[in-house]
């Protein structure tokens, strides 16, 4: 039984959502007030009425989000959902600094691509400062800097019966909706309960010029709270969408057969798969 705290942004919690008044927006650090963030009062009101087609025609493709400066990063980004994956090959990759780690791209590809963080980081390269918006009602801002994940879709080659892009995680939840962290001093469970984190995408964000996939964060490697050694970042969508941990990339015609058929972890627990800002 998942508890009903993790159900979905029920109806519940969009009245209270609703029923807080929009106040002043903080836009150094993170921002923990709930009800202080005018884009995430925005997203619910229009999560509750329009569709994802309805979003799609109203927000223009290349809509940049609002990009900040080096003053306004957060002195301690903050870390959410799972923080340390429990799962042993992920636990090995991460000992030996993921040298070993390959990000797998295949499903609708041309070319199966098998690339190391040396391939990835041989790419061409871009960096951001951006505002992740959390669900749950706190911001943080925060340096990215990885390849654009254009990059290597077009090195795999997109066939054209591909619709979404989905992001396979290395972490998994148990069955209660809590994050299967590894515990120092734990024994190995194996990993076999719970279910994994995925997300996806479409191709209007995929080809996004915001749509990264990270490798650093504030001129740091990524650290494993954050999502090491990759994580999608995206512009326009909210925090859940944005898979940490990617191990594997799959070009897909429909994701009605993967996982609970919503295409996410959260969306099979009811959340937008549109999570549109
Ligand atoms: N694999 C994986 N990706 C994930 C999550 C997770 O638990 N597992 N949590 C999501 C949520 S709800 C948020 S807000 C962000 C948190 O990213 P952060 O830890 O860098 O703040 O990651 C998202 N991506
Ligand atoms: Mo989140």
């Amino acid at each position: 039984m998942i508890p009903e705290r993790k159900l979905l942004v029920s109806r519940r919690s969009l009245l209270r959502f609703g029923a807080i008044g929009v106040g002043s927006l903080l836009l150094a650090g993170c921002d923990d007030a709930v009800s202080e963030n005018p884009r995430i009062l925005s997203f619910i009101d229009k999560a509750s009425v329009l569709t994802y087609r309805a979003q799609r025609l109203i927000l223009p493709r290349d809509k940049l989000a609002p990009e900040f400066s080096e003053s306004d990063i957060a002195p301690q980004f903050r870390a959410n959902g799972s923080t340390s994956p429990s799962d042993p090959a992920y636990r090995a990759l991460a000992a030996a600094n993921f040298v070993d780690w390959r990000l797998m791209v295949d499903g609708l590809v041309d070319k199966p691509l098998k690339l190391s963080l040396a391939d990835l980081r041989a790419l061409p390269a871009s960096t951001q400062i951006t505002r992740h918006d959390c669900v749950e009602g706190w911001s943080c801002i925060g340096k990215w800097t990885g390849t654009p994940l254009s990059e290597v879709l077009n090195r795999a080659g997109v066939k054209p019966q591909a619709r979404f892009v989905v992001f396979h995680c290395a972490d998994r939840f148990q069955d209660d909706g809590v994050p299967d962290d590894f515990e120092p001093g734990e024994s190995d469970s194996g990993n076999s309960g719970g279910v994994p984190y995925y997300e996806s995408i479409d191709f209007v964000d995929a080809y996004h010029p915001q749509t990264l996939l990270a490798y650093e964060l504030n001129d740091q490697t990524l650290p494993i709270a954050y999502g090491a050694p990759l994580r999608l970042r995206l512009g326009r969508q909210l925090g859940y969408k944005m898979a940490k941990y990617v191990m594997r990339i799959e070009l897909v015609s429909s994701f009605a057969r993967m996982g609970g058929g919503n295409g996410g972890y959260w969306e099979d627990l009811g959340y937008q798969w549109y999570a549109g800002i």
